[in-house]
């Protein structure tokens, strides 16, 4: 059961399964695509942040950072719900809840971490900041600086990408984790969205292209763009 303000503006069908709150840009695909990864039941609901759904009151009492994604856990830590926001660490949750996409190495649990940890704190604000500049409010504005060093920096990091996965399947190798969960669908955006691989040196990054290439091969991934639908 789930006694939440949230479920009065989105109503659980099932109390009983994860509930899902979010809107299939880059932060929400992660977590959709990490439910999907691991076969864990969910419902997912549509949260506009066009229309500002994010500064609801309902919305507001679960994040008060107002973004998606957020989550609530009928069955959380203790068998008690939880309700959960922060992409990075709903992933991580997830992954300690059903073991999965997170070595129990000590030495590959961190490395993982690390990597997840540079999504978060510069993969995503900085592409983020890209997007601003390149395609919405920022594109009409006379000073070019701004798109000049958020492209600058992205490229920057899509290199670093590049570097680590030579020779790597994926970010830890052989094994898909949540690292690549997070990175994956903001570098995408850059092209779905931005059409900017050109401009971002990602079309000449032979190590980028064959994990963008596998990783959007799995079905989870696949699945996940679309999850919530927004139709
Ligand atoms: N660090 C947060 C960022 C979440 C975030 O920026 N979400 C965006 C969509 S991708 C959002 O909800 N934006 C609405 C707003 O800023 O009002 C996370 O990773 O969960």
């Amino acid at each position: 059961m789930i006694d939440h303000p949230i479920t009065q503006r989105w109503p659980a069908k099932d109390p009983s399964v994860i509930q899902l709150y979010s809107l299939p840009t880059p932060n929400g695909i992660k977590v959709s695509a990490m439910l999907e990864e691991c076969g864990l039941p969910y419902e997912p609901h549509l949260v506009n942040i066009m229309q500002g759904d994010q500064m609801s009151e309902g919305f507001t009492a679960l994040n008060p950072n107002q973004k998606i994604p957020a989550i609530i856990d009928p069955d959380g830590p203790n068998g008690a719900p939880t309700a959960l926001w922060e992409s990075g660490a709903i992933l991580l949750y997830l992954a300690e809840k059903t073991g999965q996409f997170l070595s129990e190495d000590p030495a590959e649990r961190l490395e993982t971490l690390q990597w997840l940890m540079w999504q978060m704190g510069g993969v995503g604000p900085m592409m983020g900041q890209f997007a601003f500049f390149n395609s919405f409010g920022g594109k009409d504005w006379e000073d070019k600086r701004p798109l000049d060093r958020y492209r600058t920096e992205t490229a920057r990091l899509l290199k670093v990408l590049d570097n680590r996965l030579d020779g790597r399947d994926f970010l830890m190798g052989d094994h898909y984790t949540i690292a690549d969960i997070a990175i994956w669908p903001w570098v995408t955006s850059m092209e779905r969205y931005h059409k900017a691989y050109g401009v971002l040196g990602v079309t000449d990054s032979k190590n980028l292209l064959g994990w963008l290439e596998r990783t959007a091969e799995r079905p989870a991934s696949q699945r996940a763009t679309n999850i919530p639908a927004i139709s």
